[in-house]
């Protein structure tokens, strides 16, 4: 089988590549990657199973040429940063709405199946206190330049399965975490920060809530509704990890040997979702997927040793980011 991975050379579809090639063995996997600022070949394992395509998925020629050698897209490739998007959307919308646009009229001449990668942010936020989670039902209510455009993109999906009967499943996962993250997110830059000797940066109070997922289960979950989805189904992707920023910030500093309270506190980003929680009962109870990584606290262990052994691979982001923050003031 040949699977195509958009954006394989970020952090998820990095993370979902090596995954695929320990676990399939009948699976070879051609990435398709823009290679842009969050993307690297150095993410990549040096395999002949895998073939990386520099290219742009908006780019019809390309996707078309790609779909057609494939039995199978997963669809990752996107601009992924909120606080980019506040900067400048352009990049967002050509390439999460004209990208997906294009994959899905790629895989529709072709009949090819198709998995789009999506996020919860596209419902919007929940009030800080209760208890609310996000199912399928929720009404989208995007927030951000860059889940807006992810909730157009899920609406172009679902439009091509009803309209045309493309082979589609989507998914919406929560917050990820893991090794090859850009450390232009949240917890990479608090780990990469502390390394350098930098006091970790919160925006605003720290009480918003992100529901936390290690990389390798949502993958996990990725290749369950591959194997077992429903064509034209949504399964959200979580594994009960709510906690707030302070929080997250806090254990990273203790787990590095510092005061927990060591960090400082910086304007809000405008528009700054509150919380966010999934309820992913659905893909437990029809797909069977259980997380094997739910302890946060583990997971962030083993990413600070990750990050502390490969800066190599994370050096060359830093500066650059760290002065698109002090450029946005935060
Ligand atoms: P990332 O920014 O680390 O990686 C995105 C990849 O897409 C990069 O390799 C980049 O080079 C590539 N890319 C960007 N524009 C492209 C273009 N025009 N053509 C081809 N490739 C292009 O992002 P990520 O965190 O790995 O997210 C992957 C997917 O998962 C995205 O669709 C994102 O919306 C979704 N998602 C992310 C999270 C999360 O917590 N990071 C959670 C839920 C869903
Ligand atoms: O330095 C920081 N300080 C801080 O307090 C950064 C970078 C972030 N934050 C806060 C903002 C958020 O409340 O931490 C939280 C997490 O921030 P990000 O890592 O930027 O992630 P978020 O905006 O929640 O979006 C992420 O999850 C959903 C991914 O970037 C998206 O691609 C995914 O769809």
């Amino acid at each position: 089988m040949r699977l195509l991975v958009t954006g394989g050379a970020g952090f998820i579809g990095a993370n979902f590549v090596r995954l695929t090639l320990a676990e399939r063995p009948d699976v070879d996997v051609t990435v398709l990657d823009l290679l842009t600022y969050a993307g690297s070949a150095s993410s990549l394992p040096d395999d002949a199973r895998v073939t990386l395509v520099k290219g742009d998925v908006a780019d019809a020629e390309t996707v078309e040429a790609l779909v057609g050698e494939a039995d199978a897209v997963v669809h990752f490739a996107a601009e992924s940063h909120n606080d980019n998007s506040l900067d400048d959307p352009s990049p967002f919308i050509r390439t999460n709405l004209v990208g997906t646009f294009t994959v899905l009229e790629a895989v529709r001449r072709h009949g090819t199946r198709l998995h789009h990668v999506s996020t919860d942010e596209v419902y919007g936020d929940l009030p800080l206190d209760g208890d609310q989670r996000f199912t399928r039902d929720t009404p989208y209510r995007p927030s951000s330049p860059y889940s807006a455009s992810k909730a157009g993109a899920d609406h172009l999906v679902r439009a091509w399965v009803r309209s045309f009967g493309v082979d589609a499943t989507l998914s919406n996962c929560s917050n990820n975490y893991g090794p090859y993250q850009h450390v232009e997110k949240l917890i990479p830059r608090q780990i990469t920060n502390v390394l350098d000797g930098v006091r970790p940066k919160v925006y605003g109070e720290g009480r918003n809530v992100r529901d936390w997922i290690h990389v390798d289960d949502h993958n996990a979950a990725v290749w369950s509704i591959l194997d077992r989805g429903r064509i034209g189904e949504t399964y959200l992707i979580g594994a009960d990890g709510e906690a707030d920023n302070r929080t997250v910030v806090s254990t990273i500093l203790e787990l590095m040997g510092q005061d927990p309270d060591a960090y400082d506190r910086v304007p809000d980003r405008p528009g700054h979702d509150l919380r966010y929680a999934i309820d992913a009962s659905r893909l437990r109870k029809e797909l069977g997927w259980e997380p094997r990584h739910a302890d946060l606290r583990a997971g962030l262990a083993a990413t600070i040793d990750w990050y502390r052994e490969n800066e190599p691979w994370w050096r060359p982001q830093k500066l650059e980011t760290e002065l698109r923050y002090r450029r946005l003031g935060r």
